[in-house]
């Protein structure tokens, strides 16, 4: 793992009431609960705020060798991976750089690390809904999802990972911006977002403070967070996300 440099005693992290900006300055690696041979950093967790606001899901890199494993989450909790780095063998199957799975809850399945590589993860309880089946495994890579303008905007593009469909309570996407590209207007809605920088740099709104982001940042956004995002610098700035979708808000 590199560090970026910052002056000693200091780190681009904050953790507030309804958001928090991870920096990779901060990270610390621990073993990884129901994976084998692998440490990992969790970003996001139930753990960071004494508040109903806490975050209802978990985010996490995992730095994988050719002996780390999983074979389940907890009970009742779905998982999405996405390969950052390396590859991965899931069910025989090899998932190389920007593929991607969500695995169902309460199901088992074989994840193998075939080099040293580096996942990011998002779990969450699956909340079931009676007339609705829970999927099966979906598999999926970003290089074959088709982007789409973010409101008619050619140069925010976003690329949907999972089905839209309400069997499925969480979506994973990719928005990619060109530099100079916004998000069109201050959004504050009732999903929560956590969000991995894969490349670039901008500044990101939250509430009412805008803080400087870049590759390898995490950002948590509570529900009615209000945030906003200019990419900025010489490259295209991308990040993928996680929200909460199709269930009742007042069984959230
Ligand atoms: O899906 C979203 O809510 C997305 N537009 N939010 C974000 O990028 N912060
Ligand atoms: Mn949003």
């Amino acid at each position: 793992m590199t560090q970026p440099q910052v002056p000693f005693g200091q780190t681009r992290t904050h953790v507030a009431y309804d958001h928090a900006i991870i920096g990779q300055d901060s990270h610390v690696l621990s073993p990884l609960v129901s994976w084998r041979s692998t440490a990992g950093v969790v970003l996001i967790s139930p753990a960071m705020a004494a508040s109903p606001r806490s975050p209802r899901f978990v985010q996490y890199l995992a730095y994988l060798t050719d002996q780390s494993r999983t074979t389940a989450a907890a009970k009742g909790i779905q998982r999405f991976i996405y390969v950052l780095d390396g590859s991965i063998a899931l069910n025989g199957k090899i998932l190389s750089p920007n593929m991607y799975a969500w695995l169902p809850p309460d199901s088992s399945y074989d994840l193998q690390g075939r080099e040293v590589g580096q996942l990011l993860v998002f779990e969450k309880p699956y909340v079931a809904i009676d007339d609705t089946r829970i999927p099966q495994m979906h598999v999926g890579n970003l290089d074959e999802v088709q982007a789409e303008p973010f409101m008619g905007d050619k140069s925010a593009m976003l690329s949907t990972l999972l089905p839209i469909h309400s069997g499925f309570d969480m979506a994973v996407n990719v928005f990619t911006y060109e530099s100079g590209a916004t998000l069109p207007f201050v959004e504050t809605h009732v999903m929560e977002h956590g969000l991995f920088m894969r490349s670039g740099q901008g500044i990101y709104r939250l509430s009412k403070d805008w803080y400087p982001v870049q590759k390898g940042d995490s950002i948590w956004m509570a529900a009615y967070c209000p945030q906003w995002f200019v990419a900025m610098g010489k490259e295209p700035a991308s990040y993928i996300y996680y929200k909460d979708i199709h269930r009742d808000p007042m069984n959230p």
